[in-house]
């Protein structure tokens, strides 16, 4: 009875913090720019039989087409209308997504951008993706519909109606972020507009969504957009489940504006996260991996239950955003893979996982001048498909850093672990360190430029274990590295600097 009550006092009161993914499935990945179709094979083919618990999808709405230059993967964050068809697919196709993901236990996290729709040069025309007609200068869109009243021009107190400092919190929330025409929030009609397009969504079946620019809306009208909002499909979540939120709050410290002011609405993106991680593990700025012993809110980020993490996200991994150079995204693989090793073998937070596109990435005066480059795609602008090779890789320039070995059995890792303290620290003062989950999971990293060899205390059964970072269990045989774990729990681990990975993961679901 007691806990009965519990649950539906969480049920009721906290639902939009909580991920509503399944039970033991602890991470999300963003497929960024991918096709609906794409998406829902890769849920049916990958996702659901490796454990992952939802995927954060491009913004689905109408936005408006960009031919200077040729369509950037950044014109989907200029909203046309509500309509459901982009270049990742039409409604149709986006149903189809949501069900057979829905269906083999994967969720659907939508990017909902609300704050805004197109740049005030965006023109006037029908050049969107659903073909509808708008016109950015009278700032009238007739397919949802808004016009000059629905926008915050008059309450914004800048000179050129651009955000122009990010100190002043009426401007942030107010003017237009880089031209983007900013909606009135403040006024019921154009939170119902934004409302029933989300509600759309949760018929349809997604389970929560990432709202975009956050921090360019006042914390309360957020709240009331959200307070419209219905319980998710009873077809796959359990009656009054809510949808999970998690807000993009650039907070780096240095602002008046903080993630915290946006905890009474649900979870925020944790930016320092990815920044710092980056910085300790390229041993910038006199950083340590031994100082990631307190790592999480030892080191100032907010409260783990209103953290969502990332090592990169779409924007800081080609300058755009925040985070500046110290960002790890594939480019840099071998680090890489030990900052995502790290975030997922720590309870800190919740977890979501990139999965880029490459790009023809080149650097003039410092600045990648194709930070622009849209996805793959062929000469008509439609995306190209993720084509899967016979390793499991992707063909086409679609990265696919969660199906990397390394990255998909650390998120095999977390799940296994869910829930077990962080117990085990080991150091040497320096870049080796180790911990492990209670007694179901333990990883060991040697990031200085020497060979390291140590007995350490994993807090496992003894056992025989399989490296799930050099090679996984299979048939019963490790293709990796093997690990001992005597009766005490101790272990040896050897990790030389020429190795192509340096680190060692070991769970109890990995053991011979
Ligand atoms: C494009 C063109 C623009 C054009 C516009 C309209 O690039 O030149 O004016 O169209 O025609 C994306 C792209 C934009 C693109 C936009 C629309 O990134 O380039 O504009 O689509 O197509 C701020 C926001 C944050 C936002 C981020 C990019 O706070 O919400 O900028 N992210 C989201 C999305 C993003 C999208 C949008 C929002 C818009 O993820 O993909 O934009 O829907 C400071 C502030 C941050 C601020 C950054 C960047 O950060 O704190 O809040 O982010 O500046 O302006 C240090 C500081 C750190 C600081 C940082 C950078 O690290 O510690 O605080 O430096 O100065």
């Amino acid at each position: 009875m007691g806990v009965y009550f519990l649950l539906l006092f969480v049920g009721l009161c906290w639902g939009q913090y909580n991920p509503n993914t399944l039970p033991k499935r602890t991470s999300i990945v963003h497929l960024f720019e991918w096709r609906w179709q794409d998406i829902a094979l890769e849920c049916e083919r990958y996702l659901a039989p490796n454990g992952f618990g939802g995927v954060q999808i491009s913004p689905p709405n109408e936005n408006v087409i960009i031919t200077d230059p040729q369509q950037p993967w950044w014109e989907r964050y200029q909203p046309v209308s509500y309509k459901l068809c982009t270049r990742s697919g039409n409604e149709t196709e986006f149903i189809d997504m949501v069900t057979r993901c829905n269906n083999v236990g994967v969720h659907i996290y939508v990017d909902a951008v609300i704050n805004h729709m197109c740049g005030a040069n965006a023109g006037a025309g029908d050049h969107a993706t659903c073909g509808s007609y708008f016109n950015a200068k009278t700032e009238d869109f007739p397919a949802v519909p808004y016009s000059g009243w629905d926008f915050n021009d008059h309450k914004c107190k800048s000179r050129s109606g651009n955000i122009e400092d990010y100190h002043d919190i009426s401007q942030v929330r107010d003017c237009r972020l880089v031209s983007l025409l900013d909606l009135a929030l403040g006024k019921d009609y154009v939170r119902s507009r934004i409302a029933e397009y989300l509600n759309h969504l949760i018929d349809i079946g997604v389970a929560g969504f990432r709202i975009d620019a956050a921090k360019h809306m006042w914390p309360e009208d957020v709240k009331a957009i959200l307070d419209k909002l219905k319980d998710l499909n009873a077809r796959w979540f359990p009656a009054g489940t809510k949808p999970f939120i998690y807000q993009e709050v650039i907070d780096l410290g240095g602002e008046p504006i903080k993630g915290s002011d946006y905890f009474g609405n649900g979870r925020v993106t944790e930016f320092k996260y990815g920044a710092k991680l980056g910085t300790v593990i390229r041993k910038w700025n006199g950083e340590k991996m031994a100082y990631l012993k307190n790592w999480g809110e030892g080191w100032g980020f907010v409260p783990s239950d209103r953290a969502l993490v990332f090592v990169d996200n779409h924007d800081n991994q080609r300058g755009h955003g925040a985070g500046g150079s110290s960002i790890l995204t594939f480019w840099d693989s071998r680090l890489y893979k030990m900052a995502s090793g790290f975030m997922l073998a720590h309870p800190y937070g919740f977890t979501r996982v990139m999965s880029s596109f490459r790009w023809p990435r080149y650097f003039e005066n410092g600045r990648d001048i194709n930070d622009w480059v849209g996805p793959p795609s062929n000469a008509d602008g439609s995306i190209k498909p993720v084509t899967i090779n016979a390793d499991t890789t992707c063909g086409n320039d679609w990265v696919c850093e969660h199906r990397w070995r390394q990255i998909k059995n650390m998120v095999i890792f977390r799940n296994v672990v869910d829930g077990e303290p962080f117990s085990n620290w080991w150091d040497n003062g320096s870049n080796q360190v180790a911990f492990g989950r209670g007694n179901k999971g333990f990883i060991i990293f040697n990031n200085d430029d020497w060979n390291m060899n140590v007995y350490v205390q994993t807090g496992l059964p003894a056992g025989t274990y399989c490296d799930v970072i050099s090679g996984q269990k299979e048939n019963n045989k490790c293709t990796g590295k093997q690990v001992f774990v005597s009766g005490d729990g101790m272990a040896n681990f050897q990790i030389n600097t020429d190795v192509e990975d340096p680190f060692i993961a070991i769970h109890v679901e990995a053991k011979l």
